[in-house]
């Protein structure tokens, strides 16, 4: 952790830590800004950047299964980079009312590096995914908070369309580096645009399934959400609870930093980015007023689909004293971002409430 630069830590075991809004400024997220979420412990190989003899299996419904070395994956396949949303399905968790077990994350769980890799969709083909297959299942070498070696951290999937969609990539470089030990050494999973518990890192293997996979933490009500809406603190049984997939609309305002002074009468840019589960955000809107009027922000194209958006606006504040901004991006189906916390479930998933700072009017 000592290499990264002003995450607050929610928990050191397992590791997690979130990045403050202001410091995801960057159009790609450093390193020293990515948050972290292990669900383990970081294997030793990656620790001691030792990929050694490391394979990926491609399994399970396929026609022909598959041992590829990391240079196979280099050679054989088209190279792909591209910047992609990571956001974990908990971010935003802090809060709901009543609240729930997990990391408390607030705003920070969430960058976007640039990856570096093969489109997943490609291994798969050269695979060749039977009729049958329904679902992905991903693995990987960290291991398990008990020590038990037997054990899976975390095994999640994905439908199979969505696997054989354009835009997920198996990464074994994040800003053009190795990929960093504690985000998933030397190879990972990208599937954007879903809770980024699918984006296995550490991946060793990928299996394809005949059903929704269940592997560790894809059962129960894990990155699941209830089946129809529910008041606040209900019990809800565990056949009604469904896999969360798509991420809602979202945005960030990461400058300036929330509490910062600013001039009053005269404009002052504030700026962040805009992400959506299914793509390309339509729309960004900033309020100084406490939602009273919105005000339309200048929003950029992604570099890439699943990357997220730049957004800037030039606010006045009409005199001195205490402003909140307030963003709402919306997406192209005309859906925005709640005001408030959007439907309560048992674990807190898919908080995508607007994004608000503090500013002083001098
Ligand atoms: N092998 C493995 N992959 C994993 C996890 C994990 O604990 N182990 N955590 C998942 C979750 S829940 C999230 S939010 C992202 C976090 O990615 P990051 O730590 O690179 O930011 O990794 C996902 N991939
Ligand atoms: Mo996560």
């Amino acid at each position: 952790m000592v290499d990264k630069d002003g995450l607050v830590v929610l928990s050191d075991r397992p590791l997690n830590a979130e990045t403050p809004a202001y410091l995801l400024d960057a159009d790609v997220t450093p390193y020293e800004h990515m948050f972290v979420r292990m669900n383990g412990l970081v294997p030793q190989s990656a620790l001691d950047a030792d990929a050694t003899g490391w394979t990926l299996t491609i399994d399970g419904e396929v026609d022909k299964p598959l041992e590829l070395s990391i240079d196979d994956l280099k050679s054989r396949f088209e190279n792909v980079t591209r910047a992609l949303v990571v956001e974990c399905g908990g971010n935003g968790r802090a809060y709901f009312n009543p609240g729930s077990s997990g990391n408390q994350w607030t705003m920070g769980a969430v960058g976007c590096p640039e990856w570096t890799g093969v489109r997943l969709r490609d291994v798969l083909a050269e695979a060749g995914v039977r009729n049958s297959a329904v679902y992905t299942g991903h693995y990987g070498n960290d291991v398990h908070l008990s020590g038990d070696t037997e054990k899976d951290v975390i095994s999640r999937g994905v439908p199979i369309e969505k696997a054989m969609a354009e835009d997920g990539v198996i990464a074994w470089a994040m800003n053009g580096q190795e990929i960093p030990a504690l985000h998933g050494f030397p190879l990972r999973l990208v599937i954007p645009g879903y809770p980024a518990s699918v984006s296995q890192k550490y991946l060793t293997r990928i299996t394809i399934r005949d059903r929704e996979h269940d592997g560790a933490k894809m059962t129960g009500d894990s990155y699941r959400l209830p089946a129809y809406p529910v008041a606040p603190g209900t019990e809800v049984p565990e056949e009604d609870m469904v896999v969360m997939t798509e991420m809602p609309v979202k945005s960030l305002v990461t400058f300036p930093r929330t509490g910062t002074e600013v001039a009053s009468g005269s404009p002052t840019e504030v700026r962040g980015h805009a992400w959506a589960g299914d793509g390309d955000v339509a729309a960004m809107h900033v309020s100084v007023d406490f939602g009273q009027t919105w005000q339309e922000a200048q929003l950029d194209p992604p570099p890439n689909r699943f990357a997220w958006q730049r957004w800037r606006a030039n606010i006045t504040l009409p005199q001195a004293g205490y402003y909140e901004v307030w963003a709402r991006a919306t997406d192209q189906k005309g859906i925005s971002q709640p005001v408030t916390t959007p439907g309560w479930n048992p674990r807190g998933y898919g908080n995508n409430m607007q994004h608000r700072i503090a500013l002083i009017a001098t």
